[in-house]
């Protein structure tokens, strides 16, 4: 064990380096008549939507995804969401709706309180919390249409107090979506959906188009393209964060069961190629054993061609001689999501610094997290865990300070800020507080 080496070896794909494949690339040479960098597709769209609105929005539209739509068309309308949900399994929405329900409850625990507080004198001091007024959220599209990341995007924007909630999700070429995805905007209580996805969709957010209104703030994960996009249109708009390839890093001891073990790496692997699922523990056999149980469960999978894929390029074992070590490394990697598998999960927590979020013992697996606990699954990727916060109802909100003194309380501190004030020779400051008197 030594750190350097380590750190190289837990060290991530910058999300900002992906090189389109071949496919990719002949996309771009069919949409844009050249062959362009991912980051030069993104800043013409952007700068397309930014100028040309809707009508950017619906020609890329047209060209990336092959669906048609004008700009009365491109919104959700209340009769598809009925006959979506209509259509939809009823245990499924059922789910849902537990699912949103143990989310909010979760997510009203967070929300902040304004307060003010006294000083000498009578002066009070105070800070209220206000939501933002309309956000946006980003769904990605195709087979990563996840309904539970509507929940977890939307919902503790709805805590929040944000009145208006904008979805936006890419459609698929005969210009649907998924219903289940519908149906978790609904009851997430999102505002308004436009079927437009990838950095066309984000510009439309940041910028407002004739029918898409401009938001203060923009969520949710997204493939490059979009990752990119909010990194493009930040400072004209919020962002949450910037998303990379999902990942699991879980620390587990001779306690740990090499099937569970072995089934939370598959769960993880299996949302992407570029996700990446580590195992660290102090028992060799551990290890041997869970290497095994990957390669068995792997074949039972239905997207097992991507999850195989996935361990291949970034699956990885680490014995280390004890759990100390395991721990500091995971703080290396400042994983997205942890999990704590073994016998006393708790007395490790207060040496994990550097994760998204900690899931704690054999009974707490990611999926419950990723669908139902309650807390939030969007999470900071590829070591951004350093210092992005999983998000919550505070990521919808601001703080606004507040200042109130009375005249006694003014004349007591004026001489010192009238020093202070022309020490920065800023001689109208300094009048401000004379005026007043003392
Ligand atoms: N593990 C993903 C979230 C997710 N899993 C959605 C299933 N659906 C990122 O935290
Ligand atoms: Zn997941």
């Amino acid at each position: 064990f030594n750190k350097e080496e380590m750190a190289e070896i837990l060290e991530k794909p910058a999300f900002d380096k992906v090189i389109l494949g071949a496919g990719g690339r002949a996309k771009v040479k069919e949409t844009f008549g050249e062959e362009l960098s991912v980051q030069q597709v993104v800043e013409r769209i952007v700068e397309d939507v930014r100028r040309q609105g809707n009508e950017a929005v619906l020609q890329y539209t047209r060209s990336i995804d092959g669906a048609e739509f004008t700009a009365e068309t491109l919104e959700v309308t209340p009769a598809e969401m009925e006959s979506a949900i209509a259509a939809a399994d009823r245990e499924v929405l059922d789910a849902l709706a537990a699912a949103v329900a143990n989310v909010k409850r979760f997510h009203a625990e967070q929300l902040p309180k304004s307060w003010f507080t006294e000083r000498e004198q009578g002066a009070i001091l105070g800070q209220k919390c206000t939501p933002l007024d309309r956000v946006g959220i980003y769904v990605p599209g195709g087979t990563a249409a996840y309904p539970s990341s509507v929940i977890m995007n939307a919902v503790p924007a709805a805590v929040a107090g944000v009145k208006e909630i904008i979805m936006v999700v890419p459609p698929s070429r005969e210009g649907t979506v998924n219903p289940y995805v519908l149906a978790a905007a609904k009851l997430s209580g999102v505002t308004r959906i436009f079927k437009v996805g990838g950095a066309q969709a984000v510009a439309a957010l940041a910028f407002g188009t004739e029918t898409i209104p401009k938001v203060d703030k923009i969520t949710g994960p997204g493939n490059i393209f979009v990752t990119l996009a909010k990194k493009a249109v930040y400072g004209h708009a919020d962002i949450d964060m910037l998303a990379g390839p999902s990942e699991i890093l879980i620390v587990a001891d001779h306690t740990a069961d090499p099937q569970y073990v072995a089934a939370d790496m598959l769960s993880q692997a299996e949302h992407d190629v570029l996700a990446s699922s580590i195992l660290i523990t102090d028992s060799a056999e551990l290890a041997a054993k869970v290497e095994k149980e990957v390669a068995s469960q792997l074949a039972t999978l239905a997207r097992k061609d991507i999850a195989a894929q996935s361990i291949e390029d970034n699956g990885l074992i680490i014995i280390t001689r004890d759990i100390g070590e395991a721990i500091e490394l995971a703080n290396l990697s400042a994983p997205e999501h942890l999990e704590l598998l073994t016998a006393e999960p708790f007395k490790l927590l207060p040496y994990v610094r550097h994760a998204g979020a900690i899931f704690m013992g054999q009974y707490s697996p990611e999926p419950l997290g990723d669908y139902f606990a309650g807390p939030n699954h969007v999470l900071p990727t590829g070591g951004t865990a350093r210092f992005y916060s999983v998000l919550n109802v505070e990521t919808f909100m601001k703080k606004t300070s507040i200042i109130a003194y009375t005249q006694e309380a003014l004349a007591a501190v004026s001489g010192q800020i009238i020093k202070l004030a022309e020490a920065e020779g800023l001689t109208a400051h300094a009048n401000a507080v004379k005026m007043r008197g003392n």
